[in-house]
């Protein structure tokens, strides 16, 4: 690599995704087409070529796991062999994406790299739900956790009880998780959840866990996504507009155990994460809550949305639930007076696309869709059914494991 030249910033250039469960029989689904599909649009949207990489970052895939997911996919695009190319996989579990999107930034900053793609996909949905659970399963699966199949459900349902003995949260502030998830998804054109539920459809749909309906489930798809990030140094070379995208202006990663433990009783705050990362990003981007325009928190399941709300300071400790279910009763009577000019973001700029639990899940993508739709939003290029007003600031949450990572960004759009 020639001497690095410290950039004076990293931006996101450009964002791609892939349609959701795509179905032809020219094009099988398998998750590297995906990565690679993702990392094309990414590329177009951009107005960069694949030469120009010399970046790469994978996240491994649950439906054609690779040994060093990003040099495959980097030998697969003819990317590898060459000099001064810098591959990297990265595993956070669901927080993957905004790992790697803070790891790209430390490429660029760092190691000489100016042109890095953060890339995921996978097909899980192609999978029978069979083989899908086997897999699934064995990931959080260990004899101490003690948790019965289908365990990642299960592992976020001892959450949500330990949460609703501790901070009183009830069975409909967790449902009204999803019911809100399934209006902003029926508000993108591209999202799975196409007509919202309401809270008794979730709570009458059947239960996987005690407390936690399919509806409230992360919603397993097939998809790929992928951002593009790049140094000043890369767009003055190029003559691409200085100001062009997204600046990563923050970050923090914080780590909990991989399952919780067996008896609720024996849980604490101890094991979670977002919080730290939360903290440490504020502190880096130099901002606090009250300046964030756009919030994309992980919701795989609801307990993670209601206690995301919280560790990012929208509301205090033990009232993420209230503030959940009150803003979407809001928002129903708000559509139902006015359907065409109410906006939702307006009252909860969240996840404006339908998150993990409405929009789709592909496994370790979807904390990419929370960064796509905060690239969108930045960039006032999400349409006037979920553009959030003047959103120049947002924060992207990815979280891996159950609770067992969290990786925090915040995005600024400078003029
Ligand atoms: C499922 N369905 C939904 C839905 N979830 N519909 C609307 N919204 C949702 N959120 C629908 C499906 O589309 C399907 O209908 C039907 O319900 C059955 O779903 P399925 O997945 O095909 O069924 P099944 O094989 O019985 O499995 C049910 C399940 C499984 C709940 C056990 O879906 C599951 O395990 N989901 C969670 C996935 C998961 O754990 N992801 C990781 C989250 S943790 P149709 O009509 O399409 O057939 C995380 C952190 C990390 O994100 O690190 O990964």
């Amino acid at each position: 690599m020639p001497p690095i030249r410290i950039p004076r910033s990293v931006r996101i250039i450009g964002t791609g995704i892939t349609p959701l469960n795509p179905r032809t029989t020219a094009n099988p689904v398998s998750p590297t087409l995906l990565m690679q599909q993702a990392l094309r649009f990414a590329l177009d949207n951009a107005g960069v070529r694949l030469k120009d990489l010399n970046g790469l970052i994978a996240v491994p895939s649950l439906a054609d796991t690779h040994f060093m997911e990003a040099h495959y996919l980097a030998t697969q695009i003819g990317m590898l062999p060459g000099k001064s190319k810098i591959v990297r996989t990265m595993d956070t579990g669901g927080a993957g994406p905004v790992t790697g999107l803070l790891e790209a930034k430390r490429m660029i900053m760092h190691e000489g790299a100016d042109l890095v793609a953060v890339v995921a996909g996978d097909a899980v949905k192609n999978l029978s739900g069979e083989e899908f659970l086997k897999r699934a399963d064995q990931t959080c699966a260990h004899p101490a956790a003690e948790l019965p199949s289908p365990v990642i459900p299960n592992g976020y349902d001892r959450v949500a009880r330990y949460q609703m003995k501790n901070f009183g949260i009830t069975r409909e502030q967790l449902a009204s998780c999803s019911a809100l998830m399934s209006i902003m998804a029926s508000r993108h054109p591209s999202a799975l959840t196409k007509t919202p539920r309401t809270i008794e459809q979730i709570v009458n749909s059947r239960h996987v866990a005690p407390v936690t309906s399919v509806l409230e489930c992360a919603r397993r798809a097939d998809g790929g996504a992928a951002i593009l990030l790049a140094s000043s140094n890369f767009l003055e070379k190029h003559n691409l507009p200085r100001d062009m995208g997204v600046v990563v202006a923050g970050g923090g990663e914080a780590s909990g155990p991989l399952f919780p433990p067996k008896d609720i009783n024996h849980m604490s705050e101890e094991m979670f994460s977002c919080e730290e990362a939360a903290g440490v990003a504020y502190d880096e981007a130099q901002v606090g809550p009250s300046e964030i325009d756009f919030f994309g928190l992980y919701d795989c399941f609801p307990i993670c949305l209601i206690r995301a709300v919280e560790a990012v300071g929208l509301a205090p400790k033990g009232h993420g639930g209230a503030f959940v279910e009150e803003r979407y009763h809001q928002i129903v009577a708000g559509l139902a007076r006015d359907p065409d000019g109410f906006k939702p973001q307006d009252l909860f700029p969240i996840n404006t696309h339908g998150g993990l639990l409405a929009f789709g899940a592909p496994w370790e993508v979807p904390a990419m869709y929370n960064i796509v739709e905060a690239f969108a939003q930045l960039t006032h290029t999400a349409g006037p059914a979920r553009q959030v007003r003047n959103a120049r600031r947002a924060l992207v949450y990815g979280n891996g494991g159950i609770f067992s990572a969290s990786a925090i960004a915040i995005l600024h759009r400078r003029r």
